[in-house]
């Protein structure tokens, strides 16, 4: 092996697996072929049978496996299923956990699981940390690199089944002749592996591309255009998965600018790609510099809409309604469309987490929004059931995030980060796995189960996320990072002369009385957009749950907090517990040296290093600006800034 992270998680024994007379299976299809492929390279238990069976088609691209007699049969209504199931086994070969006696039923929680690539296509990466994109543009289609259907391995080994290759800020010149050929390219290596591909457009297209006097869906000329370019592609790949698409966003062009709303975008849209099955992912990140709370925006514009969409339409919402912060309240948008399909966007690339340098382990954070009870449809209307069609017979049910992968060898940056993409996978196949779980699972398969280092490391990923809460914006505090590559701390960032709405002054309020962001009644109101009881429960400071205190309430410096202590003396406690947190990771991580290889251990430690020093800044940067505000002074029992 080679020990620079390129392999993944993906290090089963090589090269030594069953000989082919002990696979059973009929039929010679490139998925199945794979399967087989698989098998003989890595497995190395009993004879196995790989069987398709029409009557599964229930379990939607799901699988058995069961132990019968002396060997073990996979069955599946697809082979795709069938290749998911010997990822399967071979995941329990590799976690020492096959028993003689299997039985297990599989069903993807979505019907579509997919990665957004935020890639250009001059080679760079929007909010990347992990290299380049991995999409050589200039060379395909000719030359392919290797790592195309390493990627197409990976994500099928956890059950994602789509991509977005292009970032949603997208260059017109996507749906260019030429970038069609080469995206067929893609496609062509990516299918055998179920994975479809998907294309971010730019709303702008017919007009900057086409030629056309305008890009107004309304116009018959701009349908047709869309018309054609759809039948292009669908003769390229005929399996091409459909849209994704920003539009009146951050400067992206859209409907609204021919007076035309996000439904009448989306339709014309989704109008073309029915035909041949393709969807539309239409964003609901949509704000603009107006004096409406941030938070309240895309609800604004959405509900009105609700039910003008057409049934291939999906409505693509991130967790939060500001953005990808550390923590924030879950997206009220959740439950409150109610006759439109809802999926949830989620980011891997830690854009706002410390990028490639710290250790966040994210399934807490998934896990987080996907069990947000909205109490849309009464008490358990959780985010995972409203957007996995249980109590929404979703027409289309799909799960997203923002890919954190470039050309870096260990594909991620940080070790560590291979994580979340694994993590991504795994909840948008299983929902109800638990973070433990999966960071058990990931740990054997890319380390080792040794206890010594399963155990403590486990425990590290655990924690690190509320880790960086602590150290970056604890108790609801949201979006005080320095503008533009959103790093580091920028509390006193006020942009005057630019958009206020990306000023950290703006997000969290501090004046001489208090701290944070009045959304009650006597502030921007946003507590109403969630459902009863959420909006009282949110809105009364006494009932706020204290990890969302700033982001839902103005609070004074003295306020006492659950535990005794002032507002003051919480929100320094907890900027020092996660410097302190990040101590331990560095002194557990320093004792792993044993269990594995030299550059791995190297890496990992060399980067929590720079994790502690920016804990540290986070801490003195925002406690020493917020104390100009409180007036108080930072308890003594904490470490002094320097
Ligand atoms: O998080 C913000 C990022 C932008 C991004 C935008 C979006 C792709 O800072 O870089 O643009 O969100 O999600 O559209």
């Amino acid at each position: 092996f080679a020990e620079d992270g390129s392999q993944l998680w993906l290090r089963f024994p090589a090269k030594n697996g069953v000989s082919a007379d002990k696979i059973i299976s009929k039929g010679n299809n490139p998925t199945l072929n794979i399967a087989k492929k698989e098998l003989m390279n890595h497995w190395q238990g009993q004879e196995i049978e790989l069987r398709t069976d029409k009557s599964l088609k229930n379990l939607k691209g799901g699988y058995t496996i069961k132990s019968v007699q002396n060997k073990l049969v996979i069955s599946a209504e697809k082979e795709i299923g069938l290749l998911y199931g010997v990822y399967h086994i071979l995941r329990l070969q590799q976690t020492n956990s096959v028993t003689t006696n299997l039985n297990i039923t599989e069903k993807p929680s979505y019907d579509v699981r997919i990665l957004n690539h935020w890639d250009n296509l001059d080679g760079t990466i929007e909010r990347g940390y992990a290299g380049h994109s991995l999409w050589k543009w200039e060379d395909l289609p000719n030359t392919i690199s290797p790592r195309y259907e390493e990627y197409a391995r990976a994500n099928a080994s956890i059950g994602i089944n789509a991509t977005v290759l292009n970032n949603v800020n997208a260059s017109p010149n996507m749906l260019r002749k030429d970038y069609l050929e080469k995206v067929k390219a893609l496609a062509d290596i990516f299918r055998p592996y179920g994975i479809k591909v998907y294309l971010s457009v730019n709303f702008s297209s017919p007009k900057v591309l086409g030629g056309l006097e305008n890009s107004d869906p309304l116009n018959k000329d701009v349908q047709k255009w869309w018309k054609d370019k759809a039948s292009e592609i669908y003769k390229l790949i005929p399996d091409f998965g459909g849209f994704l698409v920003k539009a009146n966003s951050e400067g992206q062009p859209g409907p609204q600018d021919y007076g035309r709303t996000h439904a009448d975008g989306a339709n014309m849209m989704a109008d073309v790609l029915k035909p041949y099955g393709g969807i539309v992912m239409w964003r609901a990140f949509v704000y603009s510099p107006s004096k409406e709370d941030r938070a309240k925006q895309a609800y604004l514009e959405f509900v009105p809409l609700d039910g003008k969409f057409r049934d291939n339409v999906i409505v693509q919402i991130k967790n939060g309604p500001v953005d990808f912060q550390p923590r924030e309240a879950f997206n009220p948008l959740f439950g409150a469309l109610k006759k439109t399909s809802e999926m949830v966007e989620f980011q891997i690339t830690q854009e706002y987490l410390g990028q490639a340098n710290h250790l966040v382990y994210l399934a807490p954070l998934f896990k987080e929004t996907l069990d947000s009870d909205t109490y849309a449809n009464g008490k358990g209307s959780t985010i995972a059931k409203i957007t996995d069609g249980t109590l929404r017979p979703a027409k289309i049910s799909a799960i997203s995030a923002v890919a954190n992968i470039g050309e870096d060898k260990n594909w991620t940056g940080h070790h560590f980060a291979q994580a979340n993409w694994y993590a991504f996978g795994r909840l948008a196949w299983n929902h109800d796995l638990t973070s433990e779980q999966i960071a058990d699972e990931w740990i054997k398969m890319t380390f080792t189960d040794n206890e010594k280092f399963l155990n403590p490391v486990k425990e590290m990923m655990l924690t690190s996320r509320e880790t960086a809460v602590d150290y970056m914006m604890p108790l609801g505090l949201h979006h005080i990072f320095a503008g533009g590559h959103h790093y580091g701390p920028e509390p006193w960032g006020d942009y005057k002369g630019g958009r206020p709405d990306w000023s950290p002054v703006y997000y969290h309020q501090a004046t001489a009385q208090g701290l944070g962001f009045d959304r009650t009644k006597t502030g921007s109101n946003a507590v109403s957009d969630y459902f009863p009881p959420l909006n009282e429960i949110y809105g009364n400071v006494k009932t706020c749950p204290e990890n969302l205190i700033l982001w839902f309430h103005h609070v004074p410096w003295d306020y006492q907090m659950k535990n005794g202590k002032t507002l003051w003396e919480e929100l320094s406690y907890k900027y020092d517990t996660g410097v302190k947190n990040v101590r331990d990771y560095q002194r557990v991580w320093d004792k792993m040296q044993p269990y594995l290889d030299e550059e791995r251990f190297t890496e990992v430690q060399s980067k929590l290093k720079i994790q502690a020093k920016d804990a540290v800044w986070w801490k003195d940067a925002c406690l020493l600006y917020f104390q100009t505000f409180s007036k108080m002074p930072i308890p003594y029992d904490i470490e002094r800034p320097v």
